[in-house]
């Protein structure tokens, strides 16, 4: 099939799959030419298909596969990055509705928000932490729209890397106050500690995971903006979410965030 006949099609599957609530077989068992590359183009053109209609427009990025946790849960070994969209955006104020959702699951991260862009392919760890004026505890719902939540990397680049919603805490820290490495965090489900882990988790260093995707994003002409939120990657596994559980991640310093459902 041609390549832009192939974007199209995988596209408008993928975005059918997240609209009906459907799952659908992996792509890359049909199409061998779907490499990793191919999946960011898949992804660009889904986001464009959601924002065409005006009903929503691009807030960030998102890391995925960040952890050793995560890579060996997905049985994927590179990382790999996602858009956020403003209507992903829910808050703790209220239960989310899984109603719509296929398969969800939660998972623990760090939220970083950019006061100004990060330019360049070779950015580093310092030059991350003195771009984002802040970070705050985040909760990240994913939702593979693959069957059984099963995907190769091309897959799930695709599929936006899972992106379902996200939910940031309402307390806001400068980054360079904290050795982000070191922090705690512990991530609980109806009042049971499910995982325990630090900031390390994430390739060592949550920034450096920032790094990688602003660097990433430079190959294809992109940028890390002012005003991005940027999700650093789960620091330990996902788990599957139904109504009525609770969920929350508390980290050393920055304070915690919670989300329950419906
Ligand atoms: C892919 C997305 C992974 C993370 O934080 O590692 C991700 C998936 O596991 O479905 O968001
Ligand atoms: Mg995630």
């Amino acid at each position: 099939m041609k390549k832009t006949a192939l974007i199209e099609k995988v596209a408008t599957a993928l975005f059918e799959a997240e609209s009906t609530g459907t799952e659908v077989d992996k792509f890359t068992a049909a199409y061998s030419e779907l490499d990793a590359e191919l999946g960011y183009q898949i992804s660009e053109r889904l986001i464009e298909i959601k924002c065409e209609t005006g009903q929503t427009r691009i807030v960030g990025r998102k890391l995925g596969l960040t952890s050793e946790a995560k890579m060996k849960q997905m049985n994927v070994d590179e990382p790999c990055y996602g858009t956020l969209l403003a209507n992903m955006a829910c808050t703790e104020n209220e239960p989310i509705s899984l109603a719509n959702l296929i398969h969800p699951k939660i998972e623990p991260e760090i939220a970083f928000i950019f006061n100004r862009s990060l330019e360049g392919s070779h950015i580093t760890v310092p030059q991350v932490l003195e771009a984002a004026s802040y970070i705050a505890p985040a909760l990240e719902i994913i939702d593979s729209r693959y069957r059984h939540f099963s995907f190769t990397l091309p897959d799930v680049i695709a599929d936006n890397a899972s992106s379902s919603r996200y939910i940031i805490g309402d307390q806001f820290f400068k980054p360079t106050e904290f050795n982000l490495a070191l922090m705690g965090m512990v991530f609980k489900k109806n009042g049971k500690i499910v995982s325990t882990g630090t900031g390390a988790a994430v390739m060592g260093h949550p920034a450096r995971a920032i790094a990688w995707l602003a660097n990433k994003l430079s190959q294809s002409g992109k940028t890390i903006q002012a005003g991005d939120v940027v999700l650093s990657g789960a620091l330990a596994g996902a788990i599957d979410i139904q109504p009525n559980d609770h969920v929350s991640v508390s980290f050393d310093g920055i304070g915690s965030v919670s989300a329950s459902f419906c």
